[in-house]
């Protein structure tokens, strides 16, 4: 059951698509008071109570222990003592001995949940503000609550097939010869490839919408000779527009008053890549009309798929920042500089980039009321995405494209994918993606990934690798990197053939993952689960942090720590491991329910094949483009009298009917596996 409780008047976030008519009374879920500003709710935990959900934040898939703030937040160094990052993603579970409760406040300002790090027994959640929708889902179990929430937020994003491909990103591919030589080295490496990203240096001075003529003569022949080559161009959009007289994007926007204003009707200023820049209305109707039919001039060279960035929106400092911090600079140098004018001079200038002072001097206009951007700033990334989304529905309508934002709001996911943002190339960072993989599913956000290898600091060559087998199991896996980063390019490593056997693998699962995916997203599933999704009452496994089912077949154990040749893992059911050198290369070890020590060699990715479940595997290819989806094997573990039926989703890979789902039935008999039903497909059978 879903209830919806009101408080005052809630601004529509769009969070929510199906209409839920208010209880009557007020809840008494949470014990609630409220101050001047603020609406504060608190409730008793027990001991043993795990709090699951928030989406893209810090720390474990158990929230408890910590203090999460919702409020979309730039923040490249988010080591574990941050409290805030890209996502906003209000909505929790609270799993206790007798009750499992789905709490999601839609309020597009900023919340503070305190999930027992105060007091372990106490959740304390601080909205800050008094309008806002209160939600909640009763259910017999985790897995009920999330299916209910989903089914209240919409259907999640699918992308085209090829965006399940390997995608190559870095930040300092310059121009055309630069995409040229990478797009090469994979070919003679024979590393399959999907895409190459194209970050702000292909624009014309960081400008929305234009390519830089110098760096890429003849842009729509240059996407369209990658292409051929099987290779999509993903090119990168801010939020900021420049301010430059004859700039179309600019002078538009000014002459409509589609940028966010000042208090006193002038337009509002950042400072951002481009320079001066002002933030496009993307909450105004529109504004977000003309923004989206934008991306309408990169499409008509041929591109297929974007990323939305800086829609926090990151600010480097506002105009009245500066002059702030210069009017203190005086002051400061006014005295002998002692300790405290030093640390002072310090601050004054470190506090100019994404202080959220500056989100109180510009406003937006929702069908002719101005907020100031604080209150509505967990929606700014979200509305990009779907000012961008709703654009192609109409340029595209029969054809998906790619898209994902680094900010996000619940609602986006119906829109777009995510990427977790700025991550470093650290061991503990491959542990939060796997984290963050499953409070983001909870949340709707099927289409996700991690920087692989980390984006800021260099990456290690070990940690390359191991980065990499875990995301070939993400939807969106991409490797990125900062500029002024050790190059991380598959191909830049001695250990370059274990990289590439691990990207061929992804290909090989291409069929099990995309099918996993499109049924997650028709179905309002999770593509990735924590354990205690399908075992609720299995005690251990509520604790499991580094282990995610995949679909209804799979468990995955990646290993994230520096040096490590295996790991624990704990499995709730009896399971076969298989561990895959390469797709032909594979070793078959069946595994009891409970703990067990595995082995993992550097070069090895271990999978495990849940008890009478099946997955398909294909040869890898060149690109998705090339996958041969008609010569099949079934990697199964069906014991004696048992079956099982795959749902193999194949299609043309970018329209948007959904339908083509194939089933695969299998059977064990006598300890001989047989098909039940069999597509006219060549499929061969391993049964462990
Ligand atoms: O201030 O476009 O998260 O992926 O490479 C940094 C440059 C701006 C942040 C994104 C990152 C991207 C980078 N951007």
């Amino acid at each position: 059951m879903i209830y919806r409780y009101n408080y005052n008047n809630p601004l529509n976030t769009g969070a929510v698509v199906k209409n839920i008519s208010y209880q009557q009374q007020g809840q008494d879920f949470f014990a609630q008071r409220t101050n001047d500003e603020n609406t504060i709710f608190t409730r008793k935990m027990d001991k043993d109570d795990i709090v699951f959900g928030l989406g893209e934040t810090l720390r474990g898939i158990n929230k408890r222990g910590w203090r999460y703030e919702s409020y979309c937040s730039d923040d490249a160094l988010h080591h574990e003592g941050k409290s805030a990052i890209y996502g906003a993603h209000n909505f929790l579970i609270i799993k206790n001995e007798n009750i499992t409760s789905g709490i999601f406040i839609d309020f597009p300002g900023k919340i503070i949940f305190d999930i027992g790090s105060k007091n372990y027994c106490l959740m304390e959640i601080t909205v800050f503000g008094k309008d806002f929708d209160l939600y909640l889902i009763s259910g017999n179990n985790e897995q009920e609550v999330t299916t209910q929430f989903r089914t209240l937020i919409g259907k999640s994003y699918i992308p085209p097939l090829w965006a399940f491909g390997y995608q190559q990103s870095r930040w300092g591919y310059r121009n055309a010869e630069d995409v040229l030589k990478i797009a090469d080295e994979f070919e003679q490496e024979g590393i399959p490839l999907d895409s190459i990203y194209l970050d702000i240096d292909y624009m014309q001075r960081y400008k929305n919408f234009t390519v830089d003529k110098e760096k890429f003569p003849d842009f729509q022949a240059f996407v369209r000779k990658m292409k051929e080559r099987g290779i999509r161009l993903v090119p990168i959009i801010d939020a900021g527009v420049k301010i430059e007289e004859g700039y179309e994007v600019y002078e538009e926007g000014v002459k409509n008053n589609y940028f966010c204003k000042r208090e006193d009707g002038s337009d509002f200023v950042a400072g951002v890549w481009p320079g001066k820049t002002h933030f496009p209305d993307f909450l105004n109707k529109k504004a977000s009309k003309w923004f989206g039919n934008w991306y309408k001039t990169l499409i008509d060279q041929g591109i297929e798929g974007f990323w939305n960035d800086m829609n926090e929106p990151a600010i480097f400092y506002s105009e009245e920042g500066i002059e702030k911090a210069l009017s203190n600079f005086d002051k400061i140098m006014q005295k002998p500089l002692d300790v405290t004018g030093y640390f002072a001079l310090l601050d004054n200038f470190n506090q100019l980039s994404n202080n959220r002072e500056d989100h109180k001097i510009f406003f937006h206009n929702i069908d002719g009321k101005l907020y100031p951007h604080n209150e509505v700033h967990n929606l700014y990334g979200f509305y990009m995405t779907k000012s961008a989304s709703e654009a192609f529905e109409k340029i595209s309508p029969n054809k998906r494209v790619l898209m994902f934002s680094r900010s996000s709001y619940i609602g986006m996911h119906r829109y777009g994918g995510i990427w977790t943002g700025d991550n470093c190339s650290w061991w503990s960072h491959i542990l939060l993606g796997i984290q963050q993989m499953a409070s983001l599913n909870m949340c709707g956000f099927l289409y996700s990934g991690t920087d692989i290898g980390g984006f800021g600091g260099d990456t290690s060559e070990d940690l390359m690798l191991r980065w990499l087998q875990f995301g070939i199991f993400t939807p969106l896996m991409r490797n990125h990197s900062a500029f002024n980063t050790r190059e991380q390019e598959p191909f830049r490593f001695s250990l370059k053939n274990e990289m590439k056997n691990t990207i061929e693998l992804r290909y090989s699962l291409i069929p099990f993952i995309y099918s996993t995916f499109i049924d997650a997203a028709i179905n309002d599933k999770m593509y990735f689960k924590p354990l205690s999704f399908d075992f609720p009452q299995d005690k251990r496994a509520a604790l499991v942090e580094d282990q995610l089912f995949i679909g209804d077949e799979i468990m995955i154990a990646p290993i994230y720590q520096q040096g490590a040749k295996g790991r624990y893992v704990y499995l709730p059911e009896d399971m076969v491991l298989v561990k895959f050198k390469s797709y032909g290369q594979r070793t078959y070890q069946r595994l009891k329910k409970g703990d067990s020590y595995i082995s993992v060699e550097l070069d090895e990715i271990p999978i495990f094949i849940r008890k009478n479940k099946a997955i398909p595997l294909i040869k890898p290819a060149k690109n998705t483009d090339q996958l041969d989806w008609a010569n099949m094997e079934m990697l199964a573990y069906i014991e004696d009298g048992e079956s099982y039926t795959f749902n193999l989703y194949k299609d043309d890979g970018y329209s948007k009917n959904y339908t083509s789902f194939i089933k695969i039935g299998l059977e064990n008999h006598n300890d001989e596996l047989t098909f039940t039903e069999k597509p006219n497909i060549n499929i061969s059978l391993t049964n462990i």
